[in-house]
């Protein structure tokens, strides 16, 4: 599992593209492309854009939401929020060489994206974030560390992804809750220099690896 993962969002200085250069010139290895309103046409645009960029910087790219595109385009994976396609069924159509994430916010969530065969859970919101809208109740850190102790009781070992309203100051803290890495959009793109932000971010969490 690579540690950090930046969800892409577009705001008054960087379109989607400019703020994912910026996370994979600051060292990281993972970009979710999430374009909420696009269309098919234009995620399929900036897919073609960053898939290159994405090899050449040794990172992954995933897609929000849109299964058939992922499988189109051979990115390598998708993330699965809670009104999108069953993990299942995403599953029968990618099959397993396709990363396939799915978004939980409680132990239940996460126990019944287990048996339907995601690859890694973004679990939140760690706290209000307008980067999403129709947010699920917030975690807190005492959310984080109720639901990694119930996982590990029952041996689910599936790579855990904080989310959510994050900051760097929140890193140290959050890694001792047992996740796997952190997922961030706005505290990369509102940083001064997004680039020293995602550096300083990605020593954070190697610092905070156990
Ligand atoms: N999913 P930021 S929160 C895409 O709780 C997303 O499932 C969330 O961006 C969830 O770091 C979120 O700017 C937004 O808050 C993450």
């Amino acid at each position: 599992m690579k540690h950090l993962q930046f969800i892409t969002h577009a705001n008054e200085r960087y379109n989607y593209v400019e703020g994912a250069l910026l996370a994979l010139k600051g060292g990281c290895k993972w970009i979710q492309l999430r374009m909420k309103d696009a269309t098919h046409k234009e995620l399929e645009q900036n897919i073609q854009i960053l898939k290159p960029l994405c090899l050449q910087h040794g990172a992954t790219l995933i897609v929000d939401d849109c299964v058939e595109i992922a499988r189109r385009t051979a990115i390598n994976g998708v993330h699965l929020g809670k009104n999108d396609m069953d993990p299942a069924e995403a599953r029968t159509i990618l099959g397993n060489s396709f990363i396939i994430g799915g978004t939980a916010n409680t132990f239940e969530d996460i126990v019944r994206l287990h048996e339907k065969g995601v690859n890694y859970i973004g679990l939140g919101p760690f706290r209000f974030t307008t980067t999403k809208s129709n947010l699920s109740p917030i975690l807190g850190m005492e959310g984080y560390k109720d639901i990694l102790m119930r996982c590990s009781e029952t041996g689910i070992q599936l790579p855990i992804v904080a989310i959510g309203g994050i900051t760097k100051e929140d890193i140290p803290e959050l890694m001792t809750c047992g996740i796997a890495g952190i997922a961030m959009s706005s505290a990369i793109l509102s940083a001064n220099d997004p680039i020293k932000e995602t550096k300083e971010i990605m020593n954070s969490i190697n610092l905070s690896v156990i």
